[in-house]
């Protein structure tokens, strides 16, 4: 899903992080790509120009944070631009009234809502326990009805006996009357699709809606019609008031300018998505794991805003300061244990890393030890002040008396004074680089030389 946008912002962003400090000419390059990708994902020109501009004056804006760098920066106001285009908080379906809860379905023909509606009933019936009644008013198409009866079977949920040549409008009583009756908690009312928006729909719609009075009126939306679906979104709230979107097909869809524009255009939130044709390929609409899907960025912004709690600027400040005099001993190296163990863990902070993302799984399939830490924790607690000061004070002795005094093998001590030697090594490199680049990416190296 979205996969043609992922990887063009993708391209996008791996640029961005080969390099060290954005300047603002950087980022107007950014932007523009940035444009440019949500321009040819089928997204609408008015929303993808108040993204820009609002992005835009927000990079401008914000404050770097110590230990992230700016690229790091730039994804995850993208990130939250997204989220919030897509409607930031998720929105469940209203149940909150008094049972039967009627939920009308509307759209245009082959949009999705007859298999939208089993969908939703399984769904309704397994996730929310509710007792449900579907009932099909489409009267126009030869095996509607049919067709509805087929999908509830599959659902496990009760139709609505079919009568033939019954108006929509009586179909409606009766399903009204039978759900009170039978004391359903959901009737789920399927309507008749059109090609086209026209009157003589809109007026029936109208009529069952004011009859039914439904809690929620859920617009079906293929999202492969892209900009279409959003105008006829539009179009439909307008004349009959939506309360809800579905987008369906969103598994076909590469570009997602449907369900980009969606929110912004009509103001009415996206709650579900159909993700395939079978009855359980259906899912709830979370605009920040949509947002993280469409930028594939690992959890840079996760990493952010950990970083930003995590480590305060006066912290970063003398870390580098120790680095570039080359004193960054034990007791630092403790001092940064705890940090990690703070922001969840080697494990957990690679996933983070930028370009990692493709690196994801081989990642978790290796396993990193947890436990590493800890261990490595104990050891430097069991040396005295002075070793921790001094690494080399370490011989063969005292090795052996640390191992003993923190539990772990003489290898593992041997390993840890290792990395510490190669953590030297690294940060007489670093040095070279000078203490703007250092500190930009102090704490990622730092890791990187840990693992
Ligand atoms: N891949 C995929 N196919 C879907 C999805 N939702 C629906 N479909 C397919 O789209 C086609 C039309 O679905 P229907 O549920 O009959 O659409 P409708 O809006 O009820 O159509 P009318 O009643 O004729 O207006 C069917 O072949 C479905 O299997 C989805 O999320 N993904
Ligand atoms: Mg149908």
């Amino acid at each position: 899903m979205f996969s043609s946008l992922s990887n063009k912002l993708g391209d996008i962003f791996s640029k961005l992080r080969k390099r060290g400090v954005l300047t603002e000419a950087d980022i107007d390059a950014v932007m523009r790509e940035v444009r440019i990708a949500l321009l040819e994902a089928d997204v609408a020109l008015p929303v993808v120009k108040d993204f820009i501009t609002s992005l835009k004056a927000k990079a401008v804006g914000s404050e770097v944070i110590e230990s992230v760098s700016p690229a790091q920066m730039v994804i995850k106001l993208v990130n939250d631009h997204i989220t919030e285009l897509l409607g930031s908080e998720h929105q469940s379906i209203n149940l909150a009234g008094t049972p039967p809860v009627v939920i009308m379905m509307v759209g245009l023909q082959g949009s999705g809502k007859t298999t939208t509606t089993g969908k939703l009933g399984l769904r309704l019936r397994t996730k929310y326990n509710k007792k449900v009644l579907v009932a099909s008013l489409d009267v126009y198409r030869p095996a509607a009805q049919k067709q509805l009866e087929q999908v509830a079977k599959r659902a496990e949920i009760a139709s609505l006996p079919i009568v033939e040549g019954e108006k929509p409008i009586e179909i409606t009583k009766r399903a009204l009357q039978d759900a009170r009756l039978e004391g359903y908690d959901v009737l789920l009312l399927d309507t008749a699709g059109r090609l086209h928006i026209d009157t003589e729909l809109m007026d029936e719609l109208k009529a069952v809606k004011q009859l039914a009075n439904p809690l929620e009126t859920m617009l079906v939306a293929d999202s492969l019609t892209g900009q279409d679906a959003v105008t006829i979104a539009k179009a439909f709230h307008e004349q009959i008031g939506v309360t809800g979107i579905t987008l369906t097909r969103i598994d076909g869809d590469g570009r997602g300018g449907a369900a980009l524009s969606m929110r912004a255009i009509t103001g009415q939130p996206i709650k579900f998505m159909g993700v395939g044709e079978k009855i359980d390929e259906f899912e709830e609409f979370h605009p920040s794991r949509i947002a993280s899907r469409i930028l594939d960025m690992g959890d840079i912004v996760s990493l952010v805003e950990k970083a930003a709690e995590n480590v305060s600027q006066a912290e970063a400040e003398a870390m580098a300061a120790k680095m570039l005099e080359g004193t960054f001993d034990f007791n630092d190296l403790l001092d940064q244990l705890r940090k990690m163990k703070k922001m969840g863990g080697v494990g957990s902070l690679m996933k983070m890393l930028p370009g990692m993302g493709a690196m994801r799984e081989k990642l978790e399939n290796a396993k990193i030890d947890e436990n590493a830490l800890a261990r490595q924790e104990a050891i430097i607690l069991s040396m005295t002040k002075k070793e921790r000061a001094n690494p080399k004070l370490l011989n063969g002795q005292r090795r052996a008396r640390i191992a003993k005094g923190s539990g772990v093998t003489a290898a593992d001590v041997n390993k840890l004074i290792k990395q510490q030697m190669q953590m030297q090594d690294m940060v007489k490199k670093l040095k070279k680089l000078g203490q703007k680049g250092m500190m930009r990416g102090g704490l990622q190296n730092l890791m990187k030389g840990m693992q």
